[in-house]
């Protein structure tokens, strides 16, 4: 399976008629199935059996993450049990786990969908992949496993962590493709760096990273430290898991191609919910066209980016932007709004700060106070002896690079944020992940009292 002209140079009028055949078929399917959206479609007033399709989808609400939580574990569910072939959960660090499912047939579309991506990333039947995803309830690492043989790649299904064995299965088995979160590609970079292994000494090509917000700075890095051309791969478990969109080596900084055929994008306006228009920032909701275990209509993803066609180029599938932020990530400040990917363009400037990082927000009376907490890199640690132990106050009075290191951060913020935040350092690995890896950015205590 290569590149499918025939699916991602379709013609637009073409995957219009597609899509709104697709979603009819869906509507009519969960009117048949999940009481849910029964009841969805009748607040809304949508008669299923005369629903002209993408023109009317507009008129029916969005479906949340409390949508998953309230009917929590399989209440969304449009199959029985005995045909879900597969489950796992969203990362959520917080509260009752989102439970998602797939059919054998959804699964066939979930491998055929990564493996396309993988080949827009640059991938070739033949390649070696170490997946540096997490296996397990996270869709990552299994999601990547499973496109990647489909494609015909030689998986290496590591998992995440373990850099010493990352590290060795590098230099042993010299896959070309890297599938790593981009801060832990980040992290390979800097241990390859630091025992002075030369990015020549492995044999990496490609780095397909996602899961979490990245930066161009970021992309820089890991391109340079790991000598590969490094491809944005999106995606959530709600919908599927990857493989929803996916960069063009080729194309890099312009965007991920969204798989139209199998995913309906639109964007909207945070506070009111109305659709916005092309190129301008917003939520981004998708519409599942072709699952059959948990279709979903009109999620709300939380994650705010735009919308482009570009007619130039490759595909005819629509491109998202890079995920500015989430919507429940925007914070107001003493009036001041900003985004926690603020902060973390500033961490990519400061050479001895790890890209670990979480704004945790609290109220002093009646004033919100913020404070960063954020992982020291590792050479500085070492450099310190100090990288086996947490991190406290003291280590950081007794010694001048740590002192520094808080003082320009808390400096840097003040100057480009316009905020004055509490910088506290830690030791690396002691912000608390998900399984799936994965750092909640922003803690908001403020109605914790
Ligand atoms: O993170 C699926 C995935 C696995 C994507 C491996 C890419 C690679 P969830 O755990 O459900 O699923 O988390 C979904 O993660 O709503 C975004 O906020 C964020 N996210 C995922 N990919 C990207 C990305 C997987 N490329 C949530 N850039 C999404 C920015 C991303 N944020």
């Amino acid at each position: 399976m290569l590149f499918q002209p025939d699916i991602e140079r379709l013609p637009l009028p073409q995957l219009r008629a597609l899509q709104n055949a697709r979603l009819k078929e869906q509507v009519a399917y969960l009117a048949a199935r999940v009481p849910f959206y029964q009841r969805k479609f009748a607040e809304a007033g949508i008669n299923p059996a005369t629903f002209r399709g993408l023109e009317d989808l507009t008129k029916l609400g969005f479906t949340k993450k409390a949508d998953f939580r309230d009917n929590y574990p399989l209440g969304l569910f449009a199959v029985p049990e005995n045909e879900v072939a597969r489950l796992h959960c969203s990362s959520g660090t917080t509260g009752k786990a989102t439970v998602v499912g797939y059919t054998a047939g959804d699964l066939a579309i979930f491998s055929e969908v990564v493996a396309r991506s993988l080949v827009a990333a640059g991938c070739r039947p033949g390649m070696k992949v170490q997946n540096a995803y997490g296996y397990g309830l996270f869709t990552g690492g299994l999601g990547l496993h499973y496109g990647a043989e489909r494609l015909g790649l030689t998986v290496i299904p590591v998992s995440g962590g373990s850099t010493d064995r990352q590290l060795q299965l590098l230099q042993d088995f010299r896959p070309e493709i890297l599938c790593a979160t981009p801060s832990y590609a980040q992290v390979l970079a800097e241990e390859l760096h630091r025992r002075g292994i030369a990015p020549e000494a492995i044999n990496l090509k490609l780095a397909v990273l996602g899961a979490e917000p990245w930066s161009e700075a970021l992309r820089t890095q890991v391109q340079d430290g790991l000598h590969v051309a490094a491809t944005n791969i999106y995606g959530l478990s709600e919908i599927l898991g990857p493989g929803i969109s996916q960069e063009d080596v080729d194309e890099r900084g312009t965007g991920s191609y969204i798989w139209e055929d199998h995913f309906y994008p639109e964007i909207v306006d945070k506070d009111t919910g109305e659709p916005v228009p092309e190129g301008q920032p917003g939520v981004l909701i998708f519409t599942t066209l072709t699952k059959k275990a948990l279709p979903i209509l009109r999620y709300w993803t939380g994650d705010i980016t735009h919308l482009t066609y570009d007619h130039s180029v490759k595909r005819t599938h629509v491109k998202m932007g890079p995920i500015r932020g989430r919507a429940d990530d925007m914070l107001i400040i003493r009036g001041v709004n900003f985004f926690p990917t603020q902060v973390e363009d500033i961490i990519s400037q400061l050479p001895h700060a790890s890209p670990h990082y979480q704004v945790v927000v609290t109220r002093q009376g009646s004033l919100d106070e913020v404070a960063v907490h954020v992982e020291v890199a590792e050479p500085l640690l070492r450099a310190l002896g100090l990288a086996a132990t947490p991190l406290t106050a003291t280590h950081v009075q007794q010694h001048d690079a740590l002192r520094a290191l808080q003082g320009t951060f808390a400096k840097k913020i003040k100057d480009n944020i316009g905020l004055s935040m509490r910088v506290f350092l830690l030791g690396s690995g002691q912000l608390p992940r998900s399984e799936g890896g994965k750092l909640s950015r922003v803690l908001d205590r403020r109605a914790e009292r």
